[in-house]
């Protein structure tokens, strides 16, 4: 059985870079020179694709989405037949805050949904104050979601995100 999981977020918040990590396969990542400032090089266009093998017979298909609106007509391939959800937040940065409401009602998460929230860029400056902000936008959304610090280049980090889905799952079947 394939099971698809999409990274969502905000430009920056390190979607690109997580199925990279994750991927036992190279990826498909579809980064170019971004043309508008958006305070780095490189920005996704189309979709990400990662995948991992978990047995004979499961695979996880790892979609990452471009963070900017301007590109959403992509958001929709991956916005269906969806197993799970991973919302990424740069850590400190309001556009992330706000865009995360939006995303969430776009990719339709809800209390049903399996769903965790990864802090990134957080590495030695998590702060609480933020977090909170993170919990009482997802608590407004009527969803308690897991949320985490994770550092998106680093593979261990990147797989406390995958196993919480995959026992968040195990509790719902
Ligand atoms: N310090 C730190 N840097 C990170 C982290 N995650 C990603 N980065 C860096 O942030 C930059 C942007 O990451 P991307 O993975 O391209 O972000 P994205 O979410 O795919 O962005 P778009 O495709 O433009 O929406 C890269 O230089 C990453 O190396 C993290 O957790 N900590
Ligand atoms: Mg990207």
């Amino acid at each position: 059985m394939h099971k698809k999981v999409a990274f969502i977020g905000s430009v920056g918040s390190g979607k690109t870079t997580i199925i990279n990590q994750l991927s036992s396969i190279d990826t498909v990542n579809t980064d170019v020179e971004s043309s508008v400032d958006i305070g780095k090089q490189f920005t996704t266009v189309g979709i990400d694709y990662g995948h991992i093998n978990l047995g004979d017979d499961m695979s996880i298909g790892l979609y990452g989405v471009p963070g900017q609106k301007r590109f959403n007509f992509v958001w929709d391939f991956v916005n269906d037949g969806l197993w799970a959800v991973v919302i990424l937040i740069k850590n400190g940065d309001q556009d992330s805050l706000s865009d995360m409401a939006y995303l969430m009602k776009y990719f339709k998460v809800d209390q049903n949904s399996t769903c965790v929230i990864g802090i990134t860029h957080a590495e030695g400056k998590e702060t609480d104050k933020f977090t909170q902000k993170v919990r009482d936008l997802s608590e407004q959304m009527e969803v308690n979601l897991p949320i985490y610090h994770v550092d998106a280049r680093d593979k261990s980090s990147a797989m406390l995100i995958m196993n919480t889905l995959i026992a968040i799952k195990e509790t719902q079947e």
